[in-house]
C-alpha cells in the first residue's frame, strides 16, 4: 500500500511566498482597479545583461549545427560544460581561495541543491538555523524528517540561533550540539553581513564538534565592503567543515534561467568518514538523480563569470543596491525603524510601528499603501514584530512604492 512521507504533513504552513501570493490576490479581487507594487519576494526585474544574451544566443546556434551540437555534459561527475568548473574556480581564486575543479557541481540553481544536500547525511543530524531565516531551510528539514513536529512557533528538534538587534543579526554558534548549520551572509532576510570574526567562530564550532556548515552565498556579489567576507573558504579551516552554495539568480538575473553551483571540498570531513568521501556520495547522488543545468544557460553563466560578464553584471547588482538604498532612505524618512540591511545586500529589515504583528503590518501596508512586504514571522520566531522589504524591482516601482508609504500608510 503506497503511503504518503507523513513529513509533509508536519510542514506547519504553507510555503511563505505562495502564501503571500495567495493573500494579494484574495486582496485584488475584493479590491478592483488598485494596482499593487511588489517588493515582496525577492525576484529580479532587470534584463540579463548584453553579454549574457549573446553568449545564450550563440549557444542555442550551436545546438543547431551537427558539427557544433551537444548532448548530455562530457564531464560526467557534474555534467558542466567544458570551461564551466575552470571559470568557478578562477571566481574563488580572485578571493584569494583555492577549489579543485572537482570540487565543483554545477546546479539549476541554489535552492535545489540547499535541499537535497540533506539527504546525503544521516536522517538523525541535528540542523541548527539562524532565525530569522530563509524559510526553505527549515521546510527542507521537515520533509526530510529532521525536526520532529512544531509547536506553532518552532520544530522540536531544530536549533534557532535568534538574530536581533542585540546581537546586529548575526549570531554565535549555538551551546547545544548541531550536526548540520545553515548560514547565510549576506543574510536572507535581515540584509546582516557576518564579518570574518563571526565565521571563523562557526568554523571554530564547526571543527570542535565535527559539524558541517551549509553557507548559502546566493547574496556575496552584493558585498561591496572589501573588509566583510564573500566566502566563508575564506576563513581558514573552512574546507575541511563547510560546503557553499551559490547561484546566478541575484548576481545575473537568473531567477527565471536557472544556474548555480556548490562546493563540497575534498577535504571535509565528518565523523566517521574519511577526507573526500562526502564530495564522492555527492557525485554519486549527482549522477543518479540530475542530469545537470542546460547547456545553454551554462554558457551564459560562463560568460557571467569572465571579466566582461562581472563588469556588466555589477552594473546590475549597484542598480538594486541603488534601490536598497532609496527604500532605506524613504522608510527612515516616514519614521520606521530600518533595523538591517540595504548597504551590503539587497533586502532591508524593519521594525513594524508600535509593536505591531507582523501579518498584521503586512495587511495594513497593502491596504493603505498598496506595496506588498514580507512578513517577518514568515521568517521564524525571531522575524515577528519585523517585515522585509526587497529590492528588487524597476526603479520606478521602488519610488512609487516609497511615495505610497509616505503619502497613505498611517503610522
Ligand atoms: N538562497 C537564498 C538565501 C535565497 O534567498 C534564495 C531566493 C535562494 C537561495 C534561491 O536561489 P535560486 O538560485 O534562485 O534557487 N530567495 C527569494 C525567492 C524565494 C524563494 O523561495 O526562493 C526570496 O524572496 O527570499
Amino acid at each position: 500500500m503506497a503511503k504518503i512521507n507523513s513529513n509533509y504533513n508536519k510542514l506547519a504552513a504553507g510555503y511563505l511566498f505562495p502564501e503571500i501570493s495567495k493573500r494579494v490576490k484574495i486582496f485584488l479581487d475584493k479590491n478592483p482597479g488598485v494596482s499593487v507594487i511588489r517588493l515582496g519576494i525577492g525576484n529580479t526585474t532587470e534584463p540579463l545583461v548584453p553579454g549574457v544574451v549573446s553568449a545564450l544566443h550563440s549557444a542555442v546556434d550551436k545546438l543547431a549545427d551537427s558539427k557544433t551540437y551537444s548532448g548530455y555534459g562530457d564531464d560526467l561527475a557534474t555534467y558542466a560544460i567544458p570551461n564551466f568548473r575552470e571559470a568557478i574556480v578562477d571566481y574563488y581564486k580572485r578571493m584569494n581561495v583555492s577549489i579543485e575543479n572537482e570540487e565543483v557541481f554545477v546546479s539549476d540553481g541554489a535552492k535545489s541543491d540547499l535541499g537535497n544536500l540533506l539527504s546525503i547525511f544521516s536522517n538523525d543530524s541535528i540542523v541548527a538555523v539562524q532565525d530569522p531565516t530563509y524559510p526553505a531551510y527549515v521546510d527542507a528539514s521537515v520533509i526530510s524528517g529532521l525536526t520532529g513536529t512544531s509547536n506553532g512557533q518552532q520544530y522540536a528538534k531544530v536549533i534557532y540561533m535568534p538574530c536581533n538587534e542585540k546581537n546586529n543579526f548575526f549570531p554565535e554558534p549555538p551551546k547545544a550540539k548541531a550536526d548540520l548549520i545553515f548560514l547565510c551572509s549576506p543574510n536572507n532576510p535581515t540584509g546582516a553581513v557576518a564579518s570574518r570574526a563571526q565565521l571563523k567562530a562557526f568554523v571554530e564550532y564547526a571543527r570542535k564538534n565535527k559539524a558541517v556548515i551549509i553557507f548559502d552565498a546566493a547574496y556575496n556579489w552584493y558585498v561591496s565592503d572589501s573588509a566583510l567576507p564573500k566566502s566563508i573558504y575564506e576563513i581558514e579551516g573552512a574546507s575541511e567543515c563547510a560546503i557553499e552554495v551559490n547561484s546566478f539568480s541575484k548576481y545575473a538575473g537568473f531567477t527565471g534561467v536557472r544556474l548555480g553551483w556548490s562546493i563540497i571540498p575534498k577535504k571535509l570531513m565528518v565523523d566517521g568518514s574519511e577526507a573526500g568521501k562526502v564530495n564522492s556520495i555527492w557525485n554519486r547522488r549527482q549522477c543518479t538523480l540530475f542530469n545537470g543545468a542546460s547547456n545553454i544557460v551554462q554558457a551564459g553563466g560562463l560568460f557571467a563569470l569572465s571579466p566582461q560578464g562581472v563588469k556588466e553584471n555589477l552594473g546590475l547588482v549597484n542598480y538594486y543596491l541603488e534601490n536598497a538604498k532609496i527604500i532605506r532612505r524613504g522608510l527612515e524618512e516616514k519614521g520606521l525603524k530600518v533595523v538591517s540591511g540595504g548597504t551590503n545586500a539587497p533586502y532591508i529589515w524593519v521594525r513594524t510601528p508600535k509593536g505591531m504583528k507582523s501579518w498584521d503590518f503586512f495587511d495594513k501596508i497593502l491596504s493603505e499603501a498598496n506595496v506588498v512586504v514580507t512578513p517577518g514571522s514568515g521568517f521564524g520566531p525571531s522575524g515577528e514584530g519585523y517585515f522585509r522589504v526587497s529590492a528588487f524591482g524597476h526603479r520606478e516601482n521602488v519610488i512609487k512604492a516609497v511615495e505610497s508609504i509616505r503619502n497613505k500608510l498611517k503610522l
